[in-house]
Formats: structure tokens, sequence, C-alpha cells
């Protein structure tokens, strides 16, 4: 782990509203390997939060990303699971989300979207907008969320810059607006030119720090002079032509326009050079949203009201191997947390005291006192929450809920050691509490050996992985032929446990019935046969 010794959590003499207004939180994505952890790793350097970068694949014994801090992420590289890190930089406290790009964790990344106030979406200059980006813009869109957008890996040979950006607008149907302009790339990338700041920022193959050059525009002929020419084209020159194309197709920028989406800042650089990441973060504190008014069943809920309320968007088990726990994520947004705090638990009588809550640096925690919407605080938990919880200090409502995939791939879980199947049991039932994996019991071999339902291919991996990692138990998977669950209820939205046409039904760990079925075209079959029963995507509806 890459070191993290600076707290930001000290107490201040601000006012809740002061605390409140100077919050900001905010989710990084795109398609896998676009550098997501990177940046992550250089925005909390930039931050002071640690003192050396870690670097995402890490040879054994060296340094290692602070947020995918899952040993199988450290061992492969990827991100599986989404990490929360806060910091204080120019004043603001900025709580920050890494996600994992692979689709098959793409559950845990909308649900992590939901938790934040703004987006940053990460392009790979040579690759332009994948596939896993667009979906994930499109939930940023139906969100309402504000995005950011930063062309990285700019030290690689990519696309002009011009063809990024028409790339961005004609792919996802909005209009950037670069603030930093790269010059040269690959090999030959020279540095950017910060079109309000009206400075040239010059880097140098293995040093962070730039050159800063103060220019009268983008057609001062200094320009030309310190960034020579490049296979034959004079940069300088190429850096006017591009401008001035783009003064051209781009107006002024305006705020509101970003905050409803239609616009996104945008900036270049090279994550893992640490080049450009500090103009974004500058950007990003110029323009990113303080918290703002969430929807709920009692309508908005605005963040400076004095009722504490927030939501449970993320569980995760095992955080700490020796101690077992189970940690859930809050979403403050509105009042103000303190810890100790009494609220009504949702679904339980006994009112909940809320005594153990952190502040994360990914793995690395510490005890939080109070906390102020836009915050997100982890609550050791001993099996109170549920993802999608809404928790309050006054009246009660819900903020809407949380999207939950329905699983498409199914397995069957043993283990060779009876002596062990208890363990299994209880393994796979805290991994399932988590959210991502479906635990299903089989009423006719009953939950010895558990079936378990999953979104994608490489989360059987991750369970058989953390299975043994965390729990030492060596569980074998045999895939069952299903590929649909569908949740059966009545009219009254009451559980129907028998089904005219004699589909396979299982139990969740709620007890619940569900039916699991091979193919897309058996459901509109049993829908047939049992006209008034509707089969639900999901459990909790
Ligand atoms: N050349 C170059 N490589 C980069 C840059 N930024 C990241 N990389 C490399 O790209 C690879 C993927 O980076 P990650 O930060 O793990 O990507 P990610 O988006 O977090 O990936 P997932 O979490 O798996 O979705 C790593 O090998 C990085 O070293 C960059 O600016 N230039
Ligand atoms: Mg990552």
């Amino acid at each position: 782990m890459g070191g993290a010794t600076v707290s930001p959590w000290v107490m201040s003499n601000l006012s809740f509203k002061e605390e409140t207004l100077r919050r900001r939180t905010f989710a990084i994505i795109s398609h896998p390997d676009a550098g997501k952890t990177t940046i992550t790793e250089k925005i909390l350097y930039q931050g002071g939060v640690v003192r050396e970068a870690g670097e995402v694949h890490g040879k054994a014994g060296s340094k290692k990303a602070t947020s995918d801090w899952m040993s199988l992420e450290q061992e492969r590289g990827v991100s599986i699971t989404s990490s929360v890190m806060q910091f204080d930089y120019h004043g603001l406290r900025v709580n920050l989300l890494d996600t994992p790009g692979h689709k098959d964790f793409g559950e845990d990344t909308y649900r992590t979207l939901v938790a934040a106030d703004s987006a940053a979406m990460l392009i790979d200059a040579a690759k332009g907008v994948e596939a896993q980006t667009r979906k994930l813009y499109e939930v940023c869109r139906m969100k309402k969320l504000p995005i950011f957008t930063f062309a990285n890996k700019m030290d690689r040979e990519g696309k002009e810059p011009l063809e990024i950006i028409d790339d961005v607008e004609n792919t996802l149907g909005v209009k950037c607006y670069p603030v930093t302009w790269p010059i040269g790339m690959g090999e030959e990338f020279k540095g950017l030119y910060h079109r309000t700041q009206k400075k040239l920022y010059l880097y140098t193959k293995g040093k962070e720090e730039p050159e800063v050059v103060d220019v009268t525009g983008y057609d001062d002929p200094k320009i030309s002079q310190r960034v020579g020419v490049s296979y034959g084209v004079d940069l300088g020159e190429k850096l006017k032509e591009d401008l001035e194309l783009l003064e051209l197709a781009i107006g002024d920028f305006h705020h509101e326009e970003f905050m409803e989406g239609k616009v996104s800042p945008m900036t270049f650089g090279s994550a893992k050079n640490n080049w450009g990441v500090d103009l974004f973060l500058d950007l990003f504190c110029e323009q990113a949203p303080a918290p703002f008014p969430r929807h709920s069943d009692a309508g908005e809920i605005d963040p400076l009201q004095k009722d504490f309320s927030g939501f449970v968007f993320k569980i995760q088990a095992n955080m700490d191997k020796k101690h077992r726990d189970r940690v859930a994520f809050l979403r403050i947004c509105s009042g103000q947390f303190e810890r100790g705090m009494k609220v009504p638990p949702p679904r339980l009588k006994r009112e909940l005291r809320l005594s153990y809550a952190n502040q994360f640096l990914a793995r690395e925690r510490e005890t939080v006192e109070v906390a102020y919407p836009g915050d997100i605080v982890g609550l050791i938990d001993t099996g109170y929450f549920q993802i999608g919880d809404t928790i309050t200090s006054g009246k009660n409502f819900q903020f809407d809920p949380i999207p939950r995939f329905s699983p498409e791939i199914f397995a069957r879980l043993s283990i060779k050691d009876p002596l062990k199947r208890k363990s299994l049991q209880k393994g796979v039932g805290q991994l399932a509490e988590e959210g991502t994996i479906q635990l299903l019991i089989d009423p006719v071999v009953g939950p010895q050996d558990p079936v378990i339902g999953v979104v994608g291919e490489l989360q059987l991996e991750v369970l058989l992985f953390r299975l043994n990692d965390e729990y030492k138990l060596d569980a074998k998977i045999e895939r069952m032929p299903f590929s649909v669950a569908r949740w059966p209820v009545n009219e009254a939205g009451e559980p129907v446990r028998s089904l005219k046409g004699g589909a396979r039904i299982f139990e969740d760990a709620e007890e619940r019935p569900v039916v699991l079925l091979e193919r897309e075209w058996d459901l509109k079959w049993l829908e047939k046969e049992n006209p008034g029963i509707k089969f639900l995507i999901s459990g909790s509806g």
C-alpha cells in the first residue's frame, strides 16, 4: 500500500453549512484499463494523502495501488470493487470513488455512481470512447450527473485531439469544452497549452514537475520556439491551427450547461507520468458541484436540512481479514452525522446506535466523529443494513431505490471435506450480503451445496479466489444450465411458491421463491401458463 499517512480528518471550526458546501464527491468511470486506478493514485498523491503514488501493475515487492486493496486486485492489476477515499484540496473536502471498469463488476460501479455528485470519465486517447464507457456515461446521464472528461495516455501514439472530441461528441452526444490542449503525442508529447490561464506546461520524460511558461495566447510565436518540430510538423503552428478550428466550433463555457450534462469540461494528460493531473484537479475544484438535493418518496431532500439522512450503497465483507468485519458504506445526504447518534434502523423496531463509523482511504480507516452531506462513511455492521437502505434521524422516508442486476450465470458450489460445509455456507452467505452474488438454495438438496447466481463470469472467479483467500476454503463450482432468474409474486406482491409448468423453484437468502430458467423463451411460456403472476427481476422489487 502506498503509505497512507496524512490524515484529512481533523475537527474544523467551520459551520455545518460551510462544511457541507465544501464537499465534492465524485466517481471515476471508464472502460477497463483506461487508467482510473492510476489517476486515482496520482490524485491522492497531489492531495497529499499518499507520499508515494503506487503502481497498478506493481511487480512483487513494489508499490501497490492504494485503491486496489483486495489481494486479487493487486495480483492482477484489475479493479474488482469500488473504493472510497477522502482528502482535502484547495480548501475542499473531496470524496473520490474509484470504480471497476469491467462489465462483470458493473453493478458495483452503477451503485457507486448513485453515491456521487459528479463523475470524471477517462478516455484512452488511442482507443477513443469504448463500449463500457458509453454504458456508464448513459447511467450518468440518467442520474443527471455532471461529467468531466480526461483524455489519458497522451504519452502514447493515439488519436488527434480533435478526433477524440469528435468521437466523444458523436458517440455520447455531449459537447466537450477543452481547457487544456495537447502539443504533440507519444514520444513527441511536449506538453499542454492551458487555454484560460494562457500558459504552457512543458513536460520532460522521467520528471513530473512541468516547466511553466507564460504566453500571450495560442498564437504566441514563443510557443513554436519552445516546442519545436516533430516529424516535419511545426508543433506551434499545429497548435494554432487546432485551436483556431476549436474556437470556431465551441462557444463560451456555461456552468449551467455543465450541470445539465450538455457540456463536459475536458483536459488532457498522462496519468502514469502524472502530467496534467493537477490541471484536471484544479478544473475539478473550480467546477464540481457541492452536494445537491436528492430525490426521495418524500420529495427533494435538501443537504442543508438539519435532519440527518443517508443511504447504504455498498456492503463489503472482510475488509480486514483479521476481524472478519462487514462494512456498510453510507452516503450522507442531509444533516450532520455524529458518532453514537441514534437512528431508527430500517426494517427493525429497535433503535440503532451508529457507534463504529469510519472514514476510508481504501482499506486504511480512521474513526469518524462527525461527517457532513457528501461524505461517505463506513459503518461497521453486524448485519443490520442492506444495500438501498435509507437511514434517517427524522421522519421516515426512502431515497430512490438502487437498481439491482439480475443474475445470468448459475453454478453449484461444493467442497470435498464434509467438515467444511458449514464454513462454506457461512462464507458464501457473508459474501452474498455484499449484493454482487446471489445465494440460492435448492430445496431438494438443502443448504449444503449452495447455488450461486452472478451477472458476469469473472465474478465466479473472484468468488472462488475470495473463499480461498479470506476463508481458506477450496471450493469447486459446477456450472448449471440456467440463464434467467425471476422472483414470482401475485397481484398483491406476495411471493408465489407453486407455479404451473414445472419450473425449478429455488429459494433466495431471504427465503423468497426464485425460478431459474434456461432461456428467456421459457419465461414467456411460464408467463402464459401463469396469468396474473408477475416475474420480478430481483427479490427486492
Ligand atoms: N502509457 C501509459 N499507460 C498508462 C497511463 N495511465 C495508465 N496506464 C496504464 O494502463 C494500465 C491500466 O491502468 P489502470 O489504472 O489499472 O486502469 P483502470 O481503468 O483502473 O482499469 P480497471 O480498474 O481494470 O477498469 C496500467 O498498465 C497503467 O500503468 C498513461 O498515462 N500512459
Ligand atoms: Mg482500476
